[in-house]
């Protein structure tokens, strides 16, 4: 595994690159052209001038996460051919500026959803929660409005104001979408665009959906073990893949995170790692890294990566907010950096163990 961290982008995020840099064991930088919207063209000069910039500080460009998919792509209207026209350009450009992993999602009009960006817990910090009551008492664009002034003054993704501005009109789009063809569409998108990914050697990793069920009515389609194998399947090339996100898919408690990492050899492309506390099935809040701060075993979701080899970028995910710092809720430097040294202590440890015979 590589060691990353998330970046937005100089103009974007309150974290340097010259931090990042300070974090031990972090050598690349995940990141984007962040004021690109789903659908337009990357352009190869800006890519190069992005890695560029990472360069000069001493790193490189780990992966995208994420170019994100339109939601014309999604629902599949007149526009999706242009669009993925466009994926495919992107792609290509970025696979010969020599980056080979692109994280994306397929969840319709919303990123992730959390109820709240700034629940207190015990010890001070704040973090994201989410809690299936304030989900279902509130519409979506209600719910925009309420937690816009958590945001710290950043912009977050999947949360763009211009979006949210259009949320009526983006629900109506989806609304003879079901699961099924939402799935046919995401069949349709990857069929298209793994001829570039065979081309530059692109591994897509598509993001789990979050939390891992239906929101406001809308369709998922990344929820499961089940469900991702049926993705796995319908476009069965190495290309085709998972960015495994602890956060997201163990929102769902059913599921079994050592035991999706070890079903997916050499399908997942990217790891987010972060736990969450439960308060209830449908109450929690992203707690510190460390596996008694909340509820997973941090220890064997790290050994099962470890065991089936997983060599791609690895990042902890979202972090609390400690120290007083101010940052885009999630993404602050000091709850992410402790993840960090956290998740490369127990890849250290298990590694030696195995290595040494302990
Ligand atoms: C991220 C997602 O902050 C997060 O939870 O893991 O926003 C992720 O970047 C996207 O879903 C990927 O397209
Ligand atoms: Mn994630």
């Amino acid at each position: 595994m590589e060691m990353t961290m998330r970046w937005y982008g100089s103009q974007y995020d309150t974290v340097k690159l010259w931090q990042i840099r300070q974090v031990p064991g972090i050598t690349g930088v995940i990141t984007m052209l962040y004021d690109k919207q789903a659908g337009e063209l990357w352009p190869q000069d800006q890519i190069h001038a992005l890695k560029e910039e990472v360069a000069q500080a001493g790193m490189h460009i780990a992966g995208i996460e994420s170019v994100n998919v339109s939601d014309a792509i999604k629902v599949g209207t007149k526009d999706r051919d242009e669009h993925i026209e466009n994926y495919i350009k992107s792609l290509e450009n970025l696979g010969k500026e020599d980056i080979h992993m692109v994280c994306y999602n397929f969840m319709p009009v919303f990123d992730w959803t959390r109820t709240e960006l700034a629940r207190k817990r015990p010890d001070g910090s704040t973090v994201l929660a989410y809690t299936q009551e304030a989900v279902d008492a509130i519409n979506p664009s209600d719910m925009f409005a309420s937690i816009k002034g958590e945001m710290n003054g950043t912009v977050m993704p999947g949360w763009e104001p211009e979006r949210m501005a259009h949320v009526k009109e983006l629900f109506e789009m989806y609304k003879d979408i079901d699961e099924d063809k939402l799935f046919d569409n995401l069949v349709y998108f990857l069929k298209a665009i793994m001829p570039v990914c065979n081309k530059y050697d692109i591994k897509m990793a598509i993001h789990p959906d979050d939390p891992a069920w239906s929101v406001f009515g809308l369709p998922r389609i990344i929820t499961s073990k089940e469900k991702i194998h049926r993705m796995m399947k319908a476009v069965d090339d190495p290309h085709n893949g998972l960015t495994l996100c602890t956060g997201s898919l163990g929102t769902n408690l059913e599921n079994d995170l050592p035991d999706i990492i070890r079903s997916l050899p050499g399908r997942i492309h990217f790891a987010h790692v972060r736990n969450l506390k439960f308060n209830s099935p449908t109450d929690f809040e992203e707690s510190a890294h460390l596996s008694s701060d909340g509820t997973f075993d941090m220890y064997e979701i790290v050994k099962a990566l470890y065991d089936i080899g997983f060599d791609g970028p690895i990042r902890p995910d979202h972090g609390r907010m400690i120290w007083g710092e101010v940052a885009m809720p999630g993404y602050g430097l000091y709850d992410r950096a402790l993840g960090a040294a956290y998740i490369n202590g127990l890849w250290e440890a298990i590694d030696k163990a195995e290595t040494r015979g302990v």
